[in-house]
């Protein structure tokens, strides 16, 4: 069967994803910085649908790491046929004079650089199938800025054009490279923006039905199904009380 690749599968969107591609019978590269909780998925996956599931630790930020854990693995599980670069997240919702340049560094190096640093290992494995799909996880923040936005806003318009470049360059390999754009929904992302402050996260959420993690994992299995001739570009999803990044009609 084949091999779908999903960074930051320890929760949220990439955990749904596992889920969704898994009981549909593909076999699972999956990775994050929770050893345990990627264990925990990989056993309760491959005994659920007899699958196999490849868990791999590491830090997305770091390069060597990137390039080594990912490089070393069996060349069996390189037959990736599907890489879903999902690993990524906010930090802080403040004025910009106000922020921590901390916060900035790590979700450039993660937003960006990280989806950089694994596309660049998994790509020339895609190539040599001539075939293969990338799946970026954008957000409706890489449409529109929203106040105290600015970072995390530029991080995702950056995996918007990243996107498009990639697009253009893995063309003659018949490489598909879809970005998908979630409005808000409910994972850990807003318990991790806010620094464990659970009051603020759910705050966050009250006044309309946010989007799933579900939501999004059937959106991007539909966009990884379609015949092999078709490609969704670029797909903007909401729930039904957000128009864009920053207009929503809340109760
Ligand atoms: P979660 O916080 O639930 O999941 C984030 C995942 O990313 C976790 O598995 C985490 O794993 C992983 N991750 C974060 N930093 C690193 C790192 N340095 N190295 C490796 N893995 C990392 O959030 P979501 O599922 O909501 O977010 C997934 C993606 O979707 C992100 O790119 C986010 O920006 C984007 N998004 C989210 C939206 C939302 O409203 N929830 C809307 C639009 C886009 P671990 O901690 O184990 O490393
Ligand atoms: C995550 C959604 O609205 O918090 O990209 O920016 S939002």
């Amino acid at each position: 069967m084949a091999i779908v690749l999903i960074t930051g599968a320890t929760s949220g969107f990439g955990e749904a994803c596992a889920k969704k591609f898994a009981a549909n019978g593909y076999d699972l590269i999956i990775t994050g910085r929770r050893q345990e909780r990627l264990t925990a998925l990989q056993e309760q996956l491959q005994q659920e649908h007899k699958i196999a599931v490849l868990p791999l630790c590491f830090d997305v930020r770091d390069q060597q790491a990137v390039n080594t854990v990912l490089g070393n693995i069996p060349d069996n599980w390189k037959a990736v046929s599907i890489l879903i670069n999902n690993a990524g997240l906010a930090l802080g919702m403040s004025s910009i004079e106000d922020d921590d340049v901390s916060n900035w560094d790590t979700m450039i190096d993660t937003n960006i650089k990280g989806l950089l640093y694994v596309s660049k290992v998994v790509i020339p494995w895609l190539k040599a199938q001539r075939k293969g799909h990338i799946i970026n996880l954008g957000s409706t923040a890489a449409k529109q800025v929203y106040a105290k936005g600015h970072v995390y806003c530029a991080t995702k318009a950056a995996v918007d054009s990243i996107s498009q470049g990639m697009r253009i360059d893995l063309l003659p390999h018949r490489i598909k490279v879809t970005a998908v754009h979630p409005g808000a929904a409910v994972t850990e992302f807003s318990e991790v923006r806010f620094k464990g402050d659970k009051e603020k996260a759910d705050n966050f959420y009250k006044g309309f039905q946010p989007l799933t993690g579900e939501d999004v994992a059937d959106t991007i299995y539909y966009c990884a199904t379609l015949p092999p001739h078709v490609c969704i570009n670029d797909l903007v999803m909401t729930c039904v009380q957000q128009a864009n990044a920053y207009y929503f009609d809340k109760e």
